[in-house]
């Protein structure tokens, strides 16, 4: 099964496993209005969708030369600053709600995350790259600052002075640059890319799909939250999960020496 939108396609690869492709190639798949609105709605229809139908998303880039080159220069250079407000607000509500779908969301970059494509990349769980990827924030040699989120989750996922570096340097990183400073998980060769990253959900959605969301539900609040109420968050969701189907079954399945069949209940 896929959806067509104008300038993404969302494809269900795998039972449950949604590929959402930004596909705009003459512009190596540069964020503007519509695609942010396309992406909210395919966003929307993934947490919509049952248990069964959604089970992870993974998002690319199409072609082999960008995952997402940043938002489009094009359409900004006339924003007032009204506009701007809002572009940065809309894109940011975007990643949110794609940060807090309950299912694993990966990035496989497939080339250059730039400015907007890397704050893409950065709301999703992980990040797997291509040998080719390129990473940088380079609003700066625009006179911008990043406005989708960058500044706050680039120093969460390196950092505050590795942020500063690459924010007020807006220098590329390549590949390996970005796994030694654990921006990304994996580098893998181009064409390996998306069954890497397929091969990575297979483990995960063989494990509890609850525990799976819950422990990125503990993860996402304890940025959010000073450390004692965040281990009192975390000590709440390890008790809920008492209650579920799901905790019942690992266990019994454990002790009876079993695979444990889950219901993510
Ligand atoms: N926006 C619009 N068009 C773009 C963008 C972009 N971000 N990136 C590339 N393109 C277009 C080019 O203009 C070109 O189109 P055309 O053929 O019509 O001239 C086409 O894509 C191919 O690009 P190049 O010819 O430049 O390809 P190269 O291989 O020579 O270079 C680069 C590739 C290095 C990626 C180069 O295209 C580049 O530097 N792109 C811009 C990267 C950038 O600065 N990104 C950050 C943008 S700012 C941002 O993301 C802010 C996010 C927060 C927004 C908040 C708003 C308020």
């Amino acid at each position: 099964m896929s959806f067509q939108y104008q300038n993404i396609k969302l494809e269900n690869k795998q039972p449950g496993v949604w590929v959402m492709t930004i596909h705009r190639p003459e512009a190596l798949n540069a964020l503007n209005a519509q695609i942010l609105n396309e992406m909210g709605d395919a966003v929307r229809q993934i947490s919509e969708m049952s248990f069964e139908d959604a089970r992870a998303l993974i998002i690319t880039g199409s072609g082999e030369k960008a995952f997402v080159a940043g938002a489009d220069i094009k359409e900004m250079m006339d924003l007032n600053q009204d506009q701007a407000v809002q572009f940065a607000k809309r894109g940011q509500s975007v990643f949110y709600e794609m940060n807090l779908l309950k299912i694993p969301v990966i990035a496989a970059v497939n080339g250059f995350a730039l400015g907007g494509g890397l704050e893409l990349a950065l709301a999703c769980d992980f990040i797997i790259a291509s040998e080719n990827a390129k990473f940088g924030l380079p609003e700066v040699s625009l006179g911008l600052i990043p406005g989708f989120g960058g500044t706050v989750r680039l120093t969460r996922a390196v950092g505050i002075r590795r942020a500063r570096e690459l924010t007020m340097s807006g220098e590329m990183i390549n590949a390996t640059q970005a796994l030694q400073m654990g921006l990304v998980n994996y580098v893998v060769p181009l064409a390996e890319l998306l069954p890497a990253a397929l091969q990575k959900l297979e483990l995960i959605l063989s494990r509890s799909p609850l525990a799976v969301a819950e422990s990125k539900k503990s993860i996402n609040q304890a940025f959010d939250l000073a450390t004692e109420e965040a281990l009192q968050n975390e000590a709440q969701i390890f008790g809920m999960l008492f209650t579920s189907s799901d905790t019942r079954e690992g266990t019994k399945a454990f002790v009876e020496k079993r695979k444990p069949l889950f219901t993510g209940e």
